[in-house]
């Protein structure tokens, strides 16, 4: 089941008390551990803090994220994706959908891509000079056509179909701002002109019951 057969985006908007400690739980693994810098590229792309990515207060907080956008309820997640983006970047991510194995992304060739939604928060204010998500809306048809018709060899070569670039929205909002969006949309990012650290938070959840079948 997927809730999403018409739109590929909705979002909603959560008081800080769902998410101030999770932020704190953030902000003290950065304090207390830090990063290994030579492994900057593969936390951009896969997550910050792995040790934090099963943390309860990160799991209970997709829960709530998920509950709070109508995501149906027997919807699970993995994990959370700490997504930091820092100033000073000069180019943002390149528009791709997840789940295709890409150099330091984590994903495994010819492994299912169990995702039947994702979910974002930020806990920042993100505006488009920080690092916001870029989605084009409805590319998960246009990308559904192209596997149907062309196969999904060249989707994991990251060949896309031409965009409609009137359908990129800039996914701009306060901390607490969260969405979802279909697994097959289409995403990237603007680079982070700003002055601070780009905070959000990623789940992909999945139908458990889909996924088995
Ligand atoms: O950092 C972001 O907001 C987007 C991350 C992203 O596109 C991804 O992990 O696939």
């Amino acid at each position: 089941m997927t809730p999403f057969s018409d739109s590929s985006y909705r979002t909603t908007r959560l008081p800080i008390s769902y998410w101030a400690d999770p932020l704190r739980l953030i902000n003290q693994a950065f304090r207390d551990e830090g990063y290994d810098s030579d492994r900057f590229e593969t936390y951009t792309s896969q997550t910050f803090f792995p040790v934090l990515a099963g943390a309860s207060e990160l799991r209970d907080l997709g829960k709530a994220v998920a509950y709070c956008l109508d995501l149906p309820e027997s919807f699970v997640s993995d994990g959370a994706q700490i997504a930091l983006r820092f100033p000073g970047e000069k180019k943002g991510l390149d528009p791709h959908v997840d789940g295709i194995p890409s150099e330091g992304n984590g994903v495994v060739p010819g492994e299912p891509f169990k995702c039947d939604a994702i979910i974002g928060l930020y806990l920042s204010p993100v505006t488009v000079d920080s690092g916001p998500l870029v989605l084009w809306q409805g590319s998960h048809k246009e990308i559904a056509k192209f596997i149907k018709e062309r196969g999904r060899k060249l989707l994991a070569q990251g060949v896309l179909p031409d965009l409609d670039e009137t359908s990129s929205t800039v996914i701009e909002g306060g901390a607490g701002h969260a969405f979802a969006y279909h697994p097959q949309t289409v995403h990237g990012t603007l680079p982070n002109r700003s002055l601070g650290i780009r905070y959000a938070v990623y789940w992909r959840f999945y139908d458990p019951q889909q996924q088995s079948s």
